[in-house]
């Protein structure tokens, strides 16, 4: 694909940024739009210092996204914006970093996607890599835009993305060496019309691949696949004749011919569903040809994440845990099903469309259930006769709250199920402040 001399980027976030520093250093004139008011962009306008552009910040207006051959979203904007259709229609060329990035790049591309647990596996896979190759581009949904690789031009043996559904819409060729898809449940029903569309998003990352390429499955999601990828799935409950799998507290991988076993124990990890993650970390590894020895040093030593069930202090007998990532049902029912003790649930925030009702199923684990944020009267809603529940309107007091109705190994558990913007900058921002209160308890 040429790029045309003249193009829109859509979004002044992290992405949008990275992006027009990528096409200015190109020597193409580039044109910004943002939906907020010019006052709330300043600190990222003044990233931009130096890079000259035209620009509309303020609601989207079609003249903008009609006066350029090509547009660049960034993941964050909703593909369906009736003026995103309109240029459509008008020929005009709509696609989003990913897709641009893409094109630039000549190295296999390991791309991580699902529901829950992809940035964990990322890392875990980036670290692997960096250790047997000595350097790797870790970037993507993870926070680290793909285009910043291109940009920096410093050739790395292979990419590792973590890539979201949203970036997912926006690609055409964008075709991964190896593409992993860990699970889906329910989440973004504010973006998607319906589950059903949030899947075929996420299955688009099979699209374009080969018969060289591989794709990783969990054994437990029938995708439909359009590309032609090699299919090694993965499974925590069937034994497989090529694929990764558990077997007597064993992890097994079977890839052209080989058998390679790891003691489960040897990953600090906990859970199932880390169990998944390490199981398709360690067939990519194998893919790659890296040594066991090299996958081992590396289980060994990572940890997992920040705000990841992550525990912040014991007081009294009471363990804390914050577990912001889980911003949907799935994540923080995997949270639920991992603990040992009785849990009390924080939990609400942002909305995001779907329904609350599975976590009724490991219901039995939640001695009460504190509830804050805009979520709190649906949560209510649905789940306020299955379990004992408080509502309050800050962290603090729902911390406090914690702290009263608990007693020696109990647990209090952050697992909002929801986003965070209604009343934090980001998961990071609420994860800080539970463990700021905690610590001041
Ligand atoms: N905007 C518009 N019009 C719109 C929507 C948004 O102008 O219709 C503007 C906003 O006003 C804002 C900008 O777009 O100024 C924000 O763009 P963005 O939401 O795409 O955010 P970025 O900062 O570019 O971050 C994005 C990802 N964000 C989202 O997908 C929402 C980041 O993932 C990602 O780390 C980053 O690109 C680098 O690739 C975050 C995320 O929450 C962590 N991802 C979701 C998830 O993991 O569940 C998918």
């Amino acid at each position: 694909m040429t790029l045309p001399d003249k193009i829109l980027i859509v979004g002044l976030g992290t992405t949008g940024i990275a992006t027009a520093k990528f096409l200015h250093s190109t020597g193409r004139q580039i044109a910004l739009a943002d939906e907020k008011p010019e006052g709330d962009l300043a600190a990222a306008i003044d990233r931009l210092k130096g890079i000259p552009f035209t620009g509309h910040f303020g609601p989207h207006r079609k003249e903008d996204f009609l006066a350029y051959p090509m547009i660049v979203l960034s993941p964050g904007v909703d593909t369906e914006l009736p003026v995103l259709k309109e240029a459509r229609q008008k020929g005009i060329r709509v696609i989003g970093e990913i897709e641009l990035a893409s094109l630039f790049i000549k190295e296999p591309i390991i791309a991580i996607t699902g529901t829950n647990g992809k940035t964990t596996t990322t890392t875990l896979i980036g670290e692997i890599f960096k250790k047997a190759f000595g350097n790797v581009f870790v970037g993507g949904n993870i926070g680290n835009p793909l285009i910043n690789y291109v940009s920096e031009g410093r050739p790395a043996p292979h990419v590792v993305l973590e890539i979201s559904s949203f970036q997912l819409e926006t690609i055409e060729a964008f075709r991964p060496n190896t593409a992993i898809l860990l699970n889906i449940t329910e989440d973004h029903l504010d973006r998607y019309r319906s589950y059903k569309e949030y899947k075929e998003a996420k299955y688009r990352i099979f699209e374009n691949q080969g018969e060289e390429d591989y794709a990783l499955i969990n054994t437990n999601i029938l995708p439909v696949i359009k590309g032609k990828p090699k299919i090694l799935p993965f499974s925590t409950v069937q034994e497989l004749s090529e694929g990764a799998f558990t077997k007597n507290g064993s992890l097994y991988v079977r890839l052209r011919g080989h058998e390679f076993i790891y003691k489960r124990d040897i990953s600090p990890l906990v859970g199932i569903h880390n169990t998944e993650n390490i199981l398709t970390a360690l067939l990519t590894a194998h893919i790659y040809n890296i040594e066991q020895a090299v996958i081992e040093d590396v289980l060994k030593a990572f940890n997992g994440l920040s705000h990841r069930v992550e525990h912040v202090r014991t007081m009294g007998g009471v363990r804390f845990y914050n577990d912001s990532k889980a911003t949907n049902v799935g994540a923080t029912k995997r949270a639920l099903e991992s603990m040992d003790g009785k849990i009390v649930l924080i939990a609400g925030g942002k909305d995001k469309g779907g329904s609350y009702q599975s976590i009724t199923e490991v219901a039995g684990k939640v001695k009460a259930l504190i509830v804050i944020g805009e979520a709190k009267e649906k949560i209510i809603r649905e789940l306020g006769g299955s379990v004992k529940t408080y509502a309050e309107d800050t962290m603090e007091k729902a911390v406090r709250k914690a702290q009263e109705i608990t007693e020696t190994g109990d647990i209090v558990l952050l697992s909002p199920m929801c986003s965070s913007f209604d009343m934090f900058q980001s998961y990071k921002d609420r994860g800080n402040t539970f463990r700021r209160i905690v610590e001041s308890l």
